[in-house]
């Protein structure tokens, strides 16, 4: 099912059920040539959340900021290339939701444990606010907390669960969001985990 969330932001419930096993051992391929870490924010706190890239950039965070790099700092190589897999699903929801031409230069993948949260933040580091964000669930269900576009502004939530993807784009581009504490939960293809991949058009 397509259910609006907001004005350019759209729901696929299931648009990823199908691929979700070599999404995962895909996943697990890219981790291999640039592990998870996690980030250090300019403020010096540790992220809780771990996080790796694929791609021509990679988002990465440290004492100096935020910011994309062709380079994986941890490895000194390039990042690994995006899987096929990742980009037709990244593509194909994109279409679905009206964004057509997308062309990500960027998967950035987020892995939750119990525990593990994602403050409510923007997502603008990227060039063009014009490319829309896709979205990727996997594994242990989470709560998605949707804001404005002001800090302050009262939050909704929405449960995203293994298969959900959603694209956000137009007026929804620079809103808050962020992801609630994950509960303890088992999935059979993932165990305690949540991975979540983000689609990016960094570059213009
Ligand atoms: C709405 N990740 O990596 S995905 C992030 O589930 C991030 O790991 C969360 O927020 C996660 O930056 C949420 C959904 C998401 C991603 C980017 C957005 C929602 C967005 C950009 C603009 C508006
Ligand atoms: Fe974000």
């Amino acid at each position: 099912s397509t259910e609006q969330l907001d004005d350019g932001a759209w729901l696929l419930r299931g648009f990823a059920l199908e691929k979700a096993v070599p999404l995962i051992a895909a996943i697990e391929a890219v981790a291999k040539a640039a592990p998870f870490r996690h980030l250090v924010t300019p403020g010096g706190f540790r992220m809780s959340v771990a996080m790796t890239n694929c791609g021509a950039y990679g988002w990465v965070s440290d004492r100096r900021g935020y910011r994309y790099d062709a380079v994986d700092p941890d490895t000194g190589r390039a990042w690994p290339a995006m899987p096929s897999s990742f980009l037709d699903l990244g593509r194909e929801a994109a279409q679905a939701a009206g964004y057509a031409q997308f062309n990500p230069d960027v998967c950035l993948v987020n892995r939750y444990t119990p525990g593990t949260r994602l403050t409510l933040h923007q997502d603008r580091d990227e060039g063009d606010f014009a490319h829309p964000i896709v979205s990727i669930s996997l594994g242990v269900p989470a709560t998605f907390l949707w804001g404005g576009l002001a800090r302050g502004d009262k939050t909704r939530r929405y449960a995203l669960y293994h298969g959900d993807v959603v694209v956000w784009g137009g007026p929804s581009r620079l809103r808050f969001h962020g992801i609630a504490p994950l509960k303890s939960a088992d999935h059979p293809l993932t165990g305690n985990l949540r991975f979540n991949l983000t689609f990016r058009r960094q570059g213009s």
